[in-house]
């Protein structure tokens, strides 16, 4: 562990009430006495921003002198959360503004749940993205997170009438940004179109049609309690030529700002709907964007003023992360800049290209790896599907030189030849970079073993796993301060906030009579506040006596909360018709949070049927008291830091091999609640860790899936098996939730009888009986929290400074600068 100590000058209570008050006075233009919450929140976001600054100045210039490699996370993601609470936290400021605030009259809680949260990001490779940056900055390392600044980030989720999604704009930066930076002096030009011809001495020069202004907005990164603060720098686009006079002059008003609009949009939304060959193009545009900002931005950073800089010395000054494919144009981008803009030849541009890009994968569905069409690439970006044809060329002739077959070679190909031709983005990371990694050991070995087989075989030595991270600072120490406490004094020491393996310590005191009851009440302490906040947020009316059941994620078929409304449907009709047993039956409330992709039309019917699931049973007096469902709107990272806490259940129950990793389950887990799961992504390891003994396992593992796929799956075997699933999709077939209407739902019910891709048929009747077991041991509320601290106390390995390690040692070969 690193040896960190807090360089920033401290602040007392006086001094930062001082500042905020000068802050009110001079920038928010208001007295103390008139200020409202909402200018004491921005006075107090911009008093901190510029408190850090000096460090963050300081981080910056000691990383360029420096001969410590930096590391630039590219993402397209950065699913950050709100940053007040988590920026006092980290410079150690929390009790001073909580002082400060009160003697000018206001709650700090309130303050700070006045900052509206970015939505700038989609899921768990978003909200793995920040945590990486605090971990990086929280160790020391110098380090970028370079992304996108969404105008109206992911959708804001609502539900109408009917219980469907409605997805309307989230106006985030409606009262502006006290916490990110427009830095319009160092914008970037990015260039789009055109054509290319040939320049001297064999030069191939890039002619482009038409170029945006990138504006990098930083956000400062303070590490916790390490006094470095890291730039998280989020480009938007703005346009060269915002206004056409003469256009305007011939009162065509909307022609005028016809460019304006066109730059915009790349930065407006995150993934565009791409079901159109204009919302693919965006998502090419996106992309291409702010990667080649950020490589543009990091040449300026690290060979400020010289004339003649030397890029082959790039890989020792930086290595970019590509998280996902999204980012993955860089490659064939930096090639360009290389060669084209700094006259280098091409092998020694491949070679510092390969040095200076990893990649990690986070997913297993082939879908969700990109594959970008060449005549899109070549009418937006001829220049670099020239050089992704060289580079394709130059790898099928290394895998003839290898002695790969040719129907080896033709399953590799980056540039798949024909009228159709085809980019696969993967393939390209995965050859213009180091390492490759999965993000948990079950998912690296299949991206090894499937996914990337072939890849892996010709070279083994680029495939490596790093198991994803969670930050301990937002996700026990903010969210859940009572199990922060508890932790402290059980351990003697809050030293676990830097090191989780402390955590360990803890193993003792699930045997603790009194530690166990402390724990209990921390846990029921935490399901009253958040019935409170969903009883002020949702208008919900929670019964805290129930088992909190909480399945939280993106809506997907492969994560099946198919499987859990069924279950839900199949406990309401056995309550109803007395078939369940009323003595045993442990009371629930189940909650769902999930935003579907606005194309995904499945996905969205999931959602229409939970609402309405909902709807039914929290209508019916037969159930009461004994079965509830809750589907607060809107998921975010508010919601989670709420929820995750007062969990008792945590639902993980994917198809296996599905799941890359999950980190949600690692959330729950390090707050005290059991995973009912299956053998997939990250659960594998948290079971290994925690123990099978304190994980409720159910349901098919990866070699029984594919064993089903092989021998031919037909889900009507396990539906006539199992005579509560039937009843739960008759229940959704003749209009039980849909008002009578049989056809509401057909497209889900049509699925699960004939397809059922995902195999929830396959599952439901161990995820029935599983249930057994955990309502037997729920009802043993000591043995239930002794199993719950014991996943604690096991779960320190999950933190994300480990991860963060582990990049260091193994992929990115670089460390804390001191
Ligand atoms: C997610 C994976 O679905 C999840 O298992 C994993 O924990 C997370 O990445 C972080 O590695 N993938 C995405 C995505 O968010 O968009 O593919």
């Amino acid at each position: 562990m690193v040896d960190v100590t807090a360089p920033h000058a401290s602040l007392s209570v006086e001094d930062l009430r001082k500042r905020i008050t000068t802050n009110l006075q001079h920038r928010q233009g208001v007295g103390p006495k008139e200020a409202t919450v909402a200018d004491v929140y921005k006075a107090t976001a911009e008093v901190i921003r510029d408190y850090l600054s000096s460090s963050w100045l300081d981080a910056t210039r000691r990383m360029v002198e420096g001969n410590v490699k930096a590391v630039g996370y590219l993402s397209a993601e950065f699913l950050i959360g709100r940053q007040l609470s988590n920026a006092l936290l980290n410079a150690g400021l929390t009790d001073q503004f909580e002082g400060a605030v009160k003697e000018l009259g206001f709650e700090p809680k309130d303050v700070i749940a006045t900052e509206p949260e970015p939505g700038l990001g989609n899921g768990g490779l978003g909200r793995l993205a920040a945590c990486y940056v605090d971990s990086l900055a929280s160790l020391g390392v110098p380090a970028f997170g370079y992304g996108i600044q969404y105008r109206y980030g992911i959708f804001r989720q609502e539900f109408d009438g009917q219980g469907r999604q409605v997805e309307k704009p989230d106006y985030w930066l409606s009262e502006g940004n006290p916490w990110g930076h427009e830095d319009f002096v160092r914008s970037q030009r990015v260039s789009f179109g055109g054509t290319v011809v040939d320049g001297e001495n064999g030069a191939r020069v890039w002619k482009p049609d038409w170029s945006v202004r990138a504006v990098p907005v930083d956000y400062l990164v303070p590490g916790y309690d390490s006094g470095r603060v890291n730039t998280l720098r989020l480009w938007t686009a703005k346009s060269y030529d915002e206004f056409d006079l003469a256009t305007f002059n011939r009162s065509d008003y909307m022609g005028a700002v016809i460019p304006q609009v066109d730059a915009e949009n790349i930065t407006k939304v995150l993934y565009p709907e791409d079901s159109t060959p204009q919302g693919k193009r965006l998502r090419l545009e996106q992309q291409y964007f702010f990667v080649s900002a950020s490589i543009h931005d990091a040449i300026r950073t690290f060979y400020a003023g010289e004339a003649q800089p030397d890029l082959t010395t790039l890989p020792d000054k930086i290595c970019f992360q590509l998280n996902d494919t999204h980012p993955v144009i860089g490659i064939p981008e930096l090639m360009r800049v290389l060669m084209d803009e700094y006259g280098i030849d091409w092998d020694t541009a491949w070679d510092v290209t390969r040095r200076t890009f990893n990649y990690t994968c986070h997913t297993l569905l082939p879908e969700a790896l990109e594959v970008w069409p060449a005549k899109l690439i070549g009418e937006l970006l001829p220049r670099h599907l020239e050089i992704i044809k060289a580079i394709n060329a130059q790898f099928v002739e290394e895998l003839e030189s290898k002695g790969i077959d040719p129907e080896g070679i033709d399953r590799m190909r980056i540039f798949t030849d024909g009228p159709d031709a085809q980019i696969r983005m993967a393939y390209l990371a995965t050859v213009g970079g180091s390492y490759v990694n999965g993000v948990a050991a079950l998912h690296s070995q299949l991206l090894k073993d499937v996914t990337l087989k072939d890849f892996s075989a010709a070279y083994p030595d680029k495939f490596t796993n790093v198991t994803n991270g969670v930050t301990p600072r937002r996700f026990i120490k903010l969210a859940n301060p009572r199990l922060s406490d508890l932790i402290t004094e059980g351990l003697g020491s809050d030293r676990w906030i830097h090191d989780l393996d402390e955590l360990e310590g803890l193993v003792p005191l699930a045997d603790d009579a009194s530690f166990v009851e402390r724990f209990r009440k921390v846990k029921d302490a935490n399901k009253r506040d958040f019935a409170a906040y969903a009883s002020d947020k949702f208008g919900f009316s929670i019964d805290t006596g129930t088992m909190f059941d909480s399945m939280i994620k993106r809506l997907h078929e492969y994560k099946r909360q198919s499987l859990k409304i069924l279950a839900v449907i199949a406990e309401y009709a056995a309550i109803k018709d007395g078939s369940a047993d009323v003595d045993e039956i442990q009371p629930r409330s189940v909650f769902f949070g999930a935003k579907a992709a606005p194309g995904y039309a499945m996905a969205k019917l999931t959602i229409r049927l939970i609402n309405n699931v909902a709807r039914v049973v929290n209508d019916d007096p037969a159930v009461k008291g004994k079965l509830a469902v809750y589907f607060p709107w809107n998921y975010n990272i508010d919601l989670a830091e709420h929820l995750i806490p007062a969990t008792e259940l945590d639902e993980q129950i994917s198809q296996a091999g599905k799941e890359a990793s999950g980190t949600g389950n690692m959330k729950f887990a390090l707050n005290g609640a059991l995973t009912v799961g299956t053998l997939d992504g990250a659960n594998v390891e948290i079971r290994e860790r925690v123990g099978a003994d304190n994980f409720f396992l159910f349901g098919l593992e990866v070699d029984d899936v594919e064993k089903l796929y092989a021998d031919g799956y037909d889900p009507m075997k396990y539906v006539h098996a199992d005579s509560r699933l039937r009843r739960a999709i008759d229940m959704v077939a003749d209009g039980t939730f849909s008002n009578g209407d049989r056809n509401a739902y057909a497209a889900l019910t049509s699925d699960w009888l004939t397809h059922d891709y995902f195999m929830t048929m396959a599952d439901f009747t161990a995820y029935m009986d599983i249930q057994k077991e955990i309502e037997e041991t729920y009802q043993k509320p000591d043995e239930w929290a002794r199993k719950a601290i014991l996943n604690v106390a096991h779960s320190g390995f999950f933190s994300s400074d480990r991860a963060i390690e582990d990049y260091l040692r193994d992929i990115w070969h670089t460390q804390p600068q001191r």
